[in-house]
Parts: C-alpha cells; sequence; structure tokens
C-alpha cells in the first residue's frame, strides 16, 4: 500500500496530545489490568532493560496464539496517541481482523452502584466453568478522573482477574469520546482473535457511555435495582430502548419480593415499547449477582437471542452496520475537528458568530461563508 508509510491525517484524536504521559510508558510498559500483573512485570523493576519493541508479525503471532502480554501490549499500542505507533496498530489490526468476530459482544449498563461489576465477576466466572473465554472491558468516556476504575473494583472482580480464562482490561484513558470508542472496539477485536469468545463490556461512565456501548455490542443489559424509582436510577425510556433485556438485580433477602414486583413493572412498561431488536421481545428478570441466583438463566436467554436473531439475520446486519457506523464516525469526527483547526475558518469565526448573534447575517448564510473559508 502506498499510503502505508503515511499516518493517515484523519486520525481521529489529538494525536500526540498524551505522548509523553500515558504513550510512552503505556507502550513498553503496559499492564493488562490483572491484579499483582504490573508488579511481576520486570518493566517496574528498576535497572532492567526496557522490554524491546515487538515487530508487527509477533504482534500477530502472539495475539493469534492467546499470549496474555502480547495481547497487553497490542491493546496498549492500538490505544497508543502517538503518531509513530499509529501505522502499526493499524496493520496488526489489519492482519487480525480475519480471526475476529467470533465472539458474542454483551453490553452492561446501570447506575453506578446497581452491581455491574459484581454481576459481571459473577456471570465471567459461570462462563469460565463451562470453558468459555471472557474478556472484560470498560468504556469510560470520562475516565480522567476515574481512569482505571474498573481496578478500583479489582476487589469484587478478584476471582475473576485470577482465572487464566478471562481477560480484564480497563478503560482507555480519557481522550475524545470518538477516541475512546475507537479504542474500545480495536481492543474487542484484538480479543476475538486471541480467542476470547465472549466479551463483556462495563460502561463506567454516566452518561454518553450508555449509547458508546450499544453501538459496539450485540446485546445490551441494563441493570436495575428494585423500589429505586425509575428517576433516582436515572434511567431515561431512551436507554430502556436500548436494552434486550432488564436485570432486576439484588434479588436477595428481603429485597426478593420488591424485585419480582420490580420485574412485573417492567416488564408492563416494556409491553408498550419498541424493541431494542427486531424480532426479539425485552424482557425483565431478576438476579442476584452476590448470590449467582438467575445468572445461568439469564445467559440462556442470552443464547436463546443470538440464536434467535442469527437465524433472522438481525444479527449479522447490526454488526455490518455498527462496523459502518464506525466508519463515519471517524470520518465525521476529522471533519469537525479539520473545520474547527482551520486557520481561515478561525480568522472570521469571532466575526461571523457576532453578526448571527446580533441578527445582521442570517445563520444558513454564516455557515455558508465558514464552509466556503474552509473549502476555500
Ligand atoms: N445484596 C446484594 N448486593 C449486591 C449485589 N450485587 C452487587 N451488590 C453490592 O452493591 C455494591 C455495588 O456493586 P458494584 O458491582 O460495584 O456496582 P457497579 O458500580 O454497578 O459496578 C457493592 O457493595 C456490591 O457488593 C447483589 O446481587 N445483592
Ligand atoms: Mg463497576
Amino acid at each position: 500500500m502506498s499510503e502505508k508509510n503515511h499516518k493517515p491525517d484523519w486520525v481521529p484524536e489529538n494525536a500526540g496530545a498524551e505522548f509523553t504521559t500515558s504513550v510512552m510508558s503505556g507502550v513498553d510498559g503496559g499492564h493488562d489490568g490483572i491484579p499483582g500483573q504490573a508488579s511481576s512485570s520486570p518493566m517496574s523493576r528498576q535497572g532492567i532493560p526496557r522490554r524491546r519493541r515487538l515487530t508487527v508479525d509477533e504482534y500477530v503471532s502472539g495475539v493469534l496464539a492467546g499470549d496474555r502480554n502480547t495481547i497487553a501490549q497490542a491493546i496498549t499500542l492500538v490505544e497508543s496517541n502517538a503518531v509513530a505507533h499509529f501505522d502499526m496498530g493499524q496493520e496488526v489490526l489489519r492482519q487480525l481482523l480475519p480471526h475476529t468476530g467470533n465472539s458474542i459482544r454483551i453490553g452492561i449498563t446501570g447506575v453506578p452502584g446497581v452491581g455491574k461489576s459484581t454481576f459481571i465477576e459473577a456471570m465471567g466466572l459461570h462462563l469460565c466453568e463451562q470453558d468459555h473465554k471472557v474478556a472484560v472491558l470498560a468504556v469510560d468516556p470520562s475516565s480522567t478522573v476515574t481512569r482505571g476504575s474498573i481496578l478500583g473494583d479489582k476487589t469484587r472482580m478478584e476471582l475473576l482477574s485470577r482465572d487464566l480464562r478471562a481477560f480484564i482490561r480497563p478503560s482507555p484513558s480519557s481522550g475524545t469520546l470518538g477516541g475512546v470508542t475507537r479504542k474500545s472496539r480495536e481492543t474487542m477485536l484484538i480479543c476475538e482473535a486471541a480467542g476470547f469468545n465472549v466479551i463483556l463490556v462495563e460502561t463506567v461512565g454516566v452518561g454518553q457511555s450508555e449509547t458508546t456501548v450499544r453501538s459496539m455490542v450485540d446485546f445490551f443489559l441494563l441493570l436495575m435495582l428494585a423500589g429505586a424509582g425509575d428517576e433516582l436510577q436515572g434511567i431515561k425510556k431512551g436507554i430502556m430502548e436500548l436494552a434486550d433485556a432488564l436485570l432486576v438485580n439484588k434479588a436477595d433477602g428481603d429485597n426478593r419480593i420488591r424485585a419480582n414486583a420490580a420485574r412485573a413493572d417492567y416488564n408492563r412498561a416494556l409491553h408498550y415499547m419498541a424493541p431494542a431488536t427486531e424480532g426479539w421481545r425485552t424482557q425483565a428478570y431478576t438476579c442476584s449477582a452476590m448470590s449467582g441466583d438467575g445468572i445461568a438463566a439469564i445467559w440462556k436467554v442470552i443464547n436463546e437471542f443470538r440464536l434467535l436473531t442469527t437465524m433472522s439475520g438481525a444479527f449479522d446486519q447490526r454488526r455490518q452496520r455498527q462496523t459502518l457506523d464506525w466508519v463515519y464516525s471517524m470520518v465525521e469526527e476529522h471533519l469537525r475537528t479539520s473545520f474547527f483547526s482551520h486557520a481561515g475558518v478561525g480568522s472570521i469565526r469571532t466575526d461571523v458568530e457576532c453578526a448571527v448573534i446580533e441578527g445582521h447575517l442570517p445563520p444558513t448564510v454564516a455557515a455558508q461563508m465558514l464552509i466556503r473559508k474552509y473549502e476555500g
């Protein structure tokens, strides 16, 4: 490919912005989010030479062989904002691409405290017992503050993170929403190429992360609490409409009766909503992530979903749509960045804005002026 040596200028992020902080240390000394791993890595000990950079072939063969260190390093490579890593990361992905897709991608959302991490640990362990290979990712577009929040949850994923059939990766550090989304999607592909056949994605931030995660998974699971009131849970109807199943968590002890009542309420409400996935009826269930009750049942639901939508074609159609949406969201992001950083546009923007606000210039004409300047 002739363009191979150029960094495509559409890198959908302020490339280089985090160069000195997360990138360099990341690529050479990244860890995969497994407790204890960072401290046992040779990088963390003083005086040991930096780990040799891998070649593209080494990344690819290491990932395909399921080598955990290489997987972690490959993820760190594609998460890098450094221009120098971009081509290599994309070449690694290009070679891995034929080996991706063979998984069920499950997004898990719900307000903080609802039990997402506890649920993921319970579900992850349940699946590992059945010899599935489980990758757990977190998506947190606001992760500057909560960086590594999934690591903060490690006590609750302690068992899962010790299981060699599982792989846990915290959210990429924040950049633009587009940047975090790109990295998370690429991480998911690397995990699939490495043989993980169940991908669990936890939304960590509240707000935009729900739609971001919905756009990268096959099945979207909304965890709820009984008796908290929809408002208290910050659950907008819009998010319920994205879900393929509602799961009332903490259905244990005294809470069990209320959880069952809440399930019935939600089922009534769902009756009047358009389903998130064509040909599938979204329903409410209960579980206790703590005791494990209901975990096997929800996995059954997910399998039914997979079977049904695979047969109807909805499964593949959604993935195709998601991939194309991904392409165009990167194009949009590039165009937006390019427009707002354009010197000519910058030179007239303030005047144009003033004229619009003061009513001298119709918005449509203002838009035309700016675009002409940009295309000029
Ligand atoms: N009783 C009960 N407590 C739970 C259950 N699941 C989670 N919790 C507790 O709820 C709190 C929040 O859980 P966490 O998994 O961190 O929630 P997240 O913020 O959604 O990831 C923790 O103290 C958990 O121990 C459950 O099924 N039953
Ligand atoms: Mg959590």
